[in-house]
């Protein structure tokens, strides 16, 4: 299959779960599905609950299966966003092209709709476990990777260190240090979590997890070169925001030209890890290069 048409149909999947995740029920905390929806079905590009369908789909298993453990990851993926936007954090307006949580729903209903969604990702996760076809081992395995990569050790532990970015970043290892878990974590453990879901030995588990980690630093830093290249329209926000905030980024320490060498190098690293499944990797390849090539 084409990879447009697969990286299309893995999308609609997860935009079709997620939407049927939430159901504005009429009762009196009904604010509360509403902006949990307003952020969730904010048309983001589906990244982590792709990779986790793809690095499953090595091992032949059924989209339906693994598609509530990638949507929770997508739930997460968009609590810690709705967060970072807050005042306290880095006060931005606008998300994905439109208002941010906070400023459509207020601060406080802002903070509860990033923690309902949080819980939210583990009760889907769980129930999927208890009621889907797969080994609740593996289930329960997949969700600890799940769990440990956003907390403290993790995507959490990666915004404190960026919080206290000019005490604690001050070099290129210290970045890498911080992006690996504020960026690299959750895309590390949507990968882990579809090749253990997957039924992966220890080696196959290890070259995706080092796929993984290569196209999260990749990933980060094209993330940076776009906060200085791109547009408001296409990445939905502002643009030039890292500049604005005096924040330590990879431009700090390299130039745009040698940053986009080190995406397509790290990239290159990351399609190596996946030279053992052949051509069942093919979408994960793709997947990689496509977001070499992504402009917001
Ligand atoms: C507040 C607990 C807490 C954590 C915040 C991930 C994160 C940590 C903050 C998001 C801010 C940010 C710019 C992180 C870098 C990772 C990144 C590029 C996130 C945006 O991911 P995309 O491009 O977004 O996949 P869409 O909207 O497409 O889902």
């Amino acid at each position: 299959m084409e990879f447009e048409v697969w990286i299309k149909k893995k999308a609609e999947k997860v935009e079709e779960y997620l939407s049927a995740s939430i159901p504005e029920e009429d009762n009196p905390q009904r604010v509360i599905y509403e902006a949990m929806n307003y952020s969730l079905m904010s048309g983001g590009k589906r990244l982590r609950p792709v990779l986790m369908m793809g690095a499953y789909e090595i091992f032949g298993g059924n989209d339906d299966d693994v598609l509530p453990f990638a949507c929770a990851m997508e739930m997460i993926h968009t609590y810690s966003l709705i967060h970072d936007d807050l005042p306290a954090m880095d006060n931005d307006d606008y998300r994905r092209g439109r208002l941010s949580n906070h400023k459509k729903f207020g601060e406080a209903t802002g903070i509860l709709a990033g923690d309902g969604l949080l819980n939210k990702a583990f009760e889907t996760g769980l129930e999927a476990a208890l009621k889907g076809r797969l080994d609740l081992r593996r289930c329960v395995k997949a969700l600890s990777a799940i769990a440990s990569s956003s907390g403290a050790d993790g995507m959490i532990g990666g915004q404190i260190v960026d919080m206290y970015g000019h005490e604690k970043v001050n070099s290129l290892e210290d970045l890498k240090y911080m992006y690996s878990l504020k960026t690299g974590a959750i895309i590390k453990s949507s990968v882990a979590a579809g090749a253990i879901l997957g039924g992966a030995d220890e080696e196959q588990q290890k070259c995706l997890e080092l796929f993984a980690e290569k196209i999260g630093i990749a990933f980060q830093i094209e993330d940076d070169i776009l906060d200085v290249t791109s547009t408001r329209e296409k990445l939905g926000k502002a643009i030039g925001s890292d500049i604005a905030n005096d924040k330590v980024t990879y431009l700090t320490f390299k130039s745009i030209e040698q940053s986009m060498k080190d995406v397509e190098q790290f990239t290159d690293e990351a399609l190596k890890s996946l030279e053992i499944f052949g051509d069942k990797a093919k979408h994960l390849r793709e997947l990689a290069l496509y977001l070499t090539r992504r402009d917001h």
